[in-house]
């Protein structure tokens, strides 16, 4: 199974600037260790991340036919980005949104989710292992789907 991680916007500064919400770990180090993960769980991972909006929408857009599951920490465009919200949808492709900070317990803007009500599910609040989680709930989501189909 082939699986795309996106991230959004700033989440390259991740270890260098605000550790004390985003943690200290890196985005290579967050991706390195995805990718140890993914094999163990015999996944094949490819990693983006871009500042921009649009490339964000034509990442998913490119996703159609090539990767069974999306994982996305899609940043400050979480809250903002209808276009990403459809291009979500229209790619059909499953996804787990995540973060690494809990936003429901952060700023009113940030309780708001334009992509939450059609993911698969949810994770946010604990640092750099919300990636892994969603992997792992992704992971777990695609394999009982096969044995459904
Ligand atoms: O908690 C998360 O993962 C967020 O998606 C991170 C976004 C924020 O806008 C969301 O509300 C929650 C911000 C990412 C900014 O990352 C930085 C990392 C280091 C230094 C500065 C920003």
């Amino acid at each position: 199974m082939r699986i795309l991680l996106i991230n959004g916007p700033n989440l390259n500064l991740l270890g260098q600037r605000e550790p004390g919400i985003y943690g200290s770990t890196t985005l290579q180090a967050i991706e390195a260790d995805l990718q140890v993960k993914s094999k163990e769980l015999g996944l094949e991972l490819e990693c983006f991340q871009s500042n921009f909006e649009g490339a964000l929408v034509e990442t998913v857009q490119q996703a159609i036919g090539q990767f069974d599951g999306i994982l996305i920490n899609a940043g400050a465009y979480t809250h903002t980005s209808i276009a990403l919200r459809d291009a979500l949808i229209s790619c059909s492709i499953p996804y787990v949104e995540l973060h690494l900070s809990n936003t429901h317990s952060r700023e009113p803007f940030r309780h708001q989710s334009y992509i939450s009500d059609r993911a698969i599910g949810v994770v946010s609040g604990f640092g750099a292992m919300s990636y892994t989680l969603a992997m792992q709930g992704l992971c777990d989501y695609l394999l009982s789907q096969s044995k459904v189909n």
